[in-house]
């Protein structure tokens, strides 16, 4: 198996949803924490790397793969282990529609409001209409992410996915803060919360606080 180098710092969402799909197939692999909130991504050293600036970016097996939605689904396929990539289209649908929310609507609406609790300073500042309609947006989309689950336990099936993935590290922020009984008050969730903070792979990627 050839060596994987994951650039991008604990603290990030989407470095921790790759990281989690690493810790549940029990992947080896080197990281270069490039970190969000000094500026890192920024800096030429990591554009040369990815040209707007973001993390993660996987190195492997000669090539280099930007994008979580690449990134996560590239490593599920490549590395040995159960596949975090459900079985029909219909729950893949469900999956794909899970990562497209968070990454359209999601990400910016609770990064919002966590941030505007917990760092204000990689917002651009407190805002308090923006915090509102974070609040709003978050909740909304917490709401669609649990219709999409029905019954089943995770997201896209019985089986925890690449979707649950993207979520539950943002959530770990918004629970943070003072909004998140707001936030977290769509029906289901309280439910997915419970079980997906039990996983192992989201135990063992904690980000260090402070
Ligand atoms: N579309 C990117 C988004 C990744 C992203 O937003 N990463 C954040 C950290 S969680 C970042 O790098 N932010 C740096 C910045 O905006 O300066 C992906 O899916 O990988």
């Amino acid at each position: 198996m050839s060596r994987i180098v994951l650039y991008g710092f604990d603290g990030s969402t989407y470095v921790r949803t790759v990281r989690m799909l690493l810790a549940e197939k029990g992947a080896q692999y080197d990281q270069v924490p490039v970190h969000v909130l000094k500026g890192e991504p920024r800096q030429p050293e990591h554009l040369a790397r990815h040209p707007f600036g973001k993390v993660p970016v996987l190195d492997h097996d000669g090539r280099r793969i930007i994008e979580t939605s690449a990134i996560a689904p590239y490593l599920d396929e490549v590395l040995p282990g159960p596949s975090f990539t459900p079985d029909t289209a219909a729950d893949r649908a469900r999956m794909r529609m899970a990562m497209g929310i968070v990454d359209s609507y999601g990400y910016a609406a609770l990064i919002g409001v966590a941030g505007y609790h917990l760092f204000p300073d990689f917002i651009g500042g407190r805002n308090e209409d923006a915090r509102r309609q974070g609040i709003a947006t978050g909740r909304r989309v917490l709401e669609g992410l649990m219709k999409l689950r029905g019954r089943d336990a995770f997201i896209a099936g019985a089986r925890p996915s690449i979707g649950d993935f993207y979520l539950a590290p943002i959530c770990f922020y918004v629970a943070l803060t003072p909004d998140a009984a707001e936030v977290f008050a769509a029906d289901g969730f309280a439910e997915w919360w419970e079980r997906t903070q039990a996983l192992p792979s989201f135990q063992a990627t904690a980000p260090q606080l402070g």
